[in-house]
């Protein structure tokens, strides 16, 4: 089989709460304190995988990492039972499911080597998320073991890097040699900048990129000041289209200027904050959307309900459909538990360009899997966390037993 892109979804995890943890993301303080459903959060996710394969796309999936972690606890001399709340909803966080920041993913035709590497986030600006990367690691090294493959180790935590929400690839097909555009942040104002361009760089050369096919970009300070924490969040590419928000860049120019010179058929669609006020766009998260390019051919945006729901951009995109722009295609979908704490569909994604046949097969779902995942899910995820409960022994062990079901069912126990 080719090399084609399949999307890894991050199985939203039985522990899903809503803690308020992440500072510059206004979903997840709006958020919090919430009562959470992690059950509804891990179907929300499978539907939306559904819809993926219906479309005729590749699909692969991501565990849940164990929570609470109680080796990071250790580390930090305590457990879940003494630690204090800020620090057990930090060791107990489900955060992982976002798998956009689980690595930075450069495809085998963009490389010096032939092979496709991935570099495992190490996510050091949030707590929370800071102790995601062995569990990642772990998963990438079982689903990535083969000889097609190269899986890095984090870049040292003195650099930030959350990975592939950082990070567009833009090429003619994606089996094409494409070009490289890492985006990392200088300030945020009062909100912190997670991506720092010495890790991508040092990503870059990792990966055995050629030079001429990287491009590194700011992100506008003023994003992230008004809540794009991660690139993603203001901008998505596909092969030769790059969709984005007039504000996302803090050069806008200089980055179509250099696409347009390496990319042929290159093209740049923005949206005018006239039209989307940068609040909007970020409260919708019209570009946390799949951009992605099914069998059929027809360039297809896949949205979240909160677009559909914002009168200036369900305005756009249907002026967009009217017209004769890129997008050809927009799905709906209902991902609201992860919404909640700013996770839109893309954030729930990797994408990985790769041959399917040499992914370990446990980590590639179709609907018949997915008819197991929603069995496993519907009787042993908790219907809802209290914000208060995160250390109560009860909730703790079904957790536990939630998450070791779903290993034993895909047969993944090595990951226990
Ligand atoms: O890192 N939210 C995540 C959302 C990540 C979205 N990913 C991308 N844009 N690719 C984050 O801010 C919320 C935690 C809480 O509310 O407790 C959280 O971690």
């Amino acid at each position: 089989m080719a090399v084609v892109e399949i999307n890894f979804d991050g199985i939203i995890g039985p522990s899903h709460n809503y803690a308020g943890l992440s500072l510059g993301n206004l979903a997840s303080k709006r958020s919090a304190g919430a009562v959470s459903q992690p059950r509804a959060a891990a179907l929300q996710g499978i539907e939306k995988m559904r819809a993926n394969l219906a479309l005729g796309l590749s699909q692969g999936i991501f565990v849940p990492h164990t929570r609470p972690d109680r080796a990071w606890l250790a580390e930090l001399g305590t457990d879940i039972e003494q630690a204090d709340a800020v620090l057990a909803a930090n060791a107990m966080s489900a955060s992982a499911m976002w798998a956009a920041n689980a690595a930075t993913v450069s495809p085998a035709p963009d490389t010096a080597d032939g092979k496709c590497h991935l570099t495992v986030a190490n996510l050091r600006t949030m707590p929370h998320r800071s102790h995601e990367w062995p569990g990642t690691l772990a998963q990438l090294k079982v689903a990535f073991g083969a000889d097609a493959f190269a899986v890095h180790a984090p870049i040292p935590p003195a650099f930030g890097d959350e990975g592939a929400a950082n990070h567009m690839r833009l090429s003619t097909a994606h089996d094409e040699r494409g070009v490289e555009v890492f985006v990392y942040g200088l300030s945020g104002g009062g909100f912190p900048a997670r991506q720092h361009l010495e890790a991508s760089k040092g990503i870059a050369r990792l990966h055995r990129l050629h030079p001429d096919r990287v491009i590194f970009v700011e992100q506008s300070e003023e994003a992230i000041a008004a809540g794009a924490f991660h690139n993603d969040v203001v901008a998505v590419a596909n092969e030769r289209v790059l969709f984005a928000h007039e504000l996302a860049f803090a050069d806008k120019q200089s980055v179509v200027a250099a696409l347009e010179a390496r990319v042929s058929g290159f093209e740049y669609v923005e949206v005018p904050a006239a039209e989307v006020p940068l609040d909007d766009a970020i409260r919708s998260y019209l570009f946390n959307a799949q951009l992605v390019t099914p069998p059929d051919g027809l360039p297809t945006l896949i949205v979240p309900s909160e677009a559909r729901e914002t009168s200036s951009v369900w305005s756009w995109i249907e002026r967009h459909l009217a017209g004769n722009g890129p997008i050809r295609r927009v799905e709906v979908v209902n991902v609201r538990q992860s919404m909640a704490n700013g996770g839109g569909p893309a954030c729930l994604r990797l994408r990985v360009v790769a041959d399917p046949a040499t992914v370990d097969q446990r980590f590639l779902v179709d609907d018949d899997k997915l008819d197991r995942l929603t069995e496993v899910i519907g009787r042993w995820w908790p219907e809802q966390i209290h914000h208060e409960e995160l250390q109560k022994a009860a909730l703790i062990g079904e957790i536990e037993l939630a998450r070791l079901t779903l290993l034993e069912a895909l047969e993944l126990t090595e990951l226990a």
